[in-house]
């Protein structure tokens, strides 16, 4: 006989290590809306709405929308919003099951129920996990992508949107126009400044159609920026199974992260906000000393190992970095040339954060996939290794080992071609261009990086023209794309760095 599947039913038979909501579920109504419903919305802002509730029960239930792919009907809508989320560190399980999300809203067809939700007068803050790519953004610039497919379909259809500048616009259109209630719309993905960014592409849009929409975004909606932190890979079979065998009932929405969790908002809202400081999170003047930690040290090692890894065949984070070769080319790339590049940031002490997030991708009940890690790089390199890369050449500084990773996300892409012998499948949305490139001219590094560094909605002209950098990434890529890639990592880490700052000799 198969297991029960969790609902607000099963609440009060479940094992008792499996900890419950802690208040009346019942009883509880939307304030919050969050577009995005993966994995790491489960493991952090629903985790933090839920111990909100816990703590002072008010009116900050979620309502979770998605607007791609995958239907939440399915998952959590069959089991009344609830899930269980599994803290793992190696062979510790802890599992709770979170509370917080009250309903779940599928608007992947069309935005109609979206901007139901989103334009009512019951959501007074808007949450989004939507992926780097989907703020429509260019990278290197932070500009709304006026060519970008679904923006000229919004613009063109403002009332059926597809693209989130297109749909928050609406939504707030559909606000002024009714009850008028301030709204404030937070971004938990990991863009530099990502509440600007919104602001700039919500902006945007909204004044091309029209003065009216715009001065009312300007009185009565709040961008705060934000940086958010728990590592929470994709939910496999594995997971389902898991909870399962241990706890004895089916939850197809499981969630699996790592203890460690941080949430650091930008004291900048419109109208109310819940109160995420009573539980852990942190409202501050300026995000960005933060997120520069968060981005360039967390993300940047991980953006590192995922294409180093791949390269060199291990398949997570977590064998990567028990490589003692590429933990040893993290860590000095981390330490040597990334944080001088930091920021003060209050109450953290760089060397040390270093240590401690390098000790989170160690955790062997994180299988975090290399390859998860990797897609869409064209839209995490500038703010992971690219800014930093920036910041030290202005410097005259050394960045023997920041510009590896970059030749690495190259080298990735590269191998996907069909002149390359399509090593893997890759999903970035400039892979078809890397592609089309490594297509054309084979494997002679330096056409290649001169056509990729061409790309410059990545690359900011003034860098890609920089002939140190553009040296050593060619010396690397022609080092990645050889028959021994560990090899030429342990050249790089033996080496004498200060040699590597003079322009590489090209190989044949
Ligand atoms: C990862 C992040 O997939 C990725 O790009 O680097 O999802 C990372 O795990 C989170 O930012 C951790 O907070």
């Amino acid at each position: 006989m198969s297991a029960e599947t969790l609902s607000p039913a099963l609440l009060d038979r479940l094992p008792s290590e499996v900890r419950r909501p802690a208040y009346d579920r019942a009883a509880l109504k939307p304030g919050i809306a969050h577009i995005g419903v993966g994995a790491f919305h489960r493991c952090h802002q629903a985790e933090y709405a839920d111990d909100v509730l816990a703590k002072d029960f008010g009116r900050w239930g979620l309502v979770g929308i998605n607007i791609r792919p995958p239907l939440l009907a399915d998952t959590l809508g069959r089991q009344g919003g609830l899930y269980t989320r599994l803290i793992r560190q190696n062979d510790e399980v802890e599992a709770r099951i979170i509370g917080s999300i009250v309903r779940v809203v599928d608007s992947q067809d069309s935005a109609e129920p979206a901007l139901e939700v989103l334009a009512s007068p019951d959501i007074e803050v808007v949450t989004m996990t939507v992926t780097e790519k989907g703020y429509c953004h260019i990278p290197s610039s932070g500009a709304l992508d006026l060519d970008h497919p679904d923006i000229t379909h919004d613009l063109t259809n403002p009332e059926a949107p597809r693209s989130v500048p297109g749909i928050l616009a609406r939504a707030l259109e559909r606000r002024m126009a009714s009850h008028g209630r301030p709204v404030t719309l937070l971004s938990c993905d990991n863009i530099p400044t990502n509440g600007i960014i919104l602001g700039n592409v919500v902006r945007t849009f909204a004044e091309r159609r029209g003065r009216r929409l715009a001065d009312w975004i300007e009185a009565n909606v709040g961008f705060p920026s934000a940086m958010v932190d728990r590592i929470a890979p994709a939910t496999t079979e594995a997971d389902i199974d898991t909870v399962e065998q241990r706890f004895g009932y089916r939850d197809a929405a499981v969630v699996v992260g790592e203890r460690f969790r941080q949430w650091v908002i930008e004291n900048r809202f419109a109208g109310r906000v819940p109160r995420w400081d009573r539980v852990g999170a942190t409202f501050v003047d300026d995000v960005t000393p933060f997120e520069h930690l968060k981005m360039r040290v967390l993300n940047g090692a991980q953006t590192t190992l995922s294409y180093l890894g791949v390269l060199g065949g291990f398949e997570h984070t977590f064998e990567t970095i028990a490589d003692p070769l590429l933990a040893s080319f993290v860590r000095r790339m981390l330490t040597e040339e990334t944080l001088p590049t930091l920021m003060p940031v209050p109450g953290i002490a760089p060397a040390a954060y270093i240590e401690q997030s390098l000790s989170r991708l160690t955790n062997t009940a994180i299988r975090h996939r290399n390859h998860q890690i990797a897609t869409d790089g064209s839209q995490k390199i500038v703010q992971r290794l690219l800014n930093p890369i920036r910041d030290r050449l202005a410097r005259g500084e050394s960045i023997a080992l920041l510009s590896v990773p970059v030749a690495g996300w190259m080298a990735y892409l590269i191998k996907a071609s069909a002149r390359f012998g399509r090593a893997w499948q890759v999903s970035d949305p400039f892979a078809e261009k890397v592609a089309a490139i490594a297509d054309r001219i084979g494997s002679n590094s330096n056409a290649l990086v001169d056509s990729i560094l061409a790309i410059d909605a990545i690359f900011d002209p003034q860098l890609a023209a920089n002939a140190t950098f553009r040296a050593h990434v060619v010396a690397d890529l022609d080092g990645l794309l050889s028959n021994d890639p560990m090899g030429f990592v342990r050249q790089v880490c033996t080496g004498p760095t200060d040699a590597r700052l003079k322009p590489p000799a090209r190989s044949a």
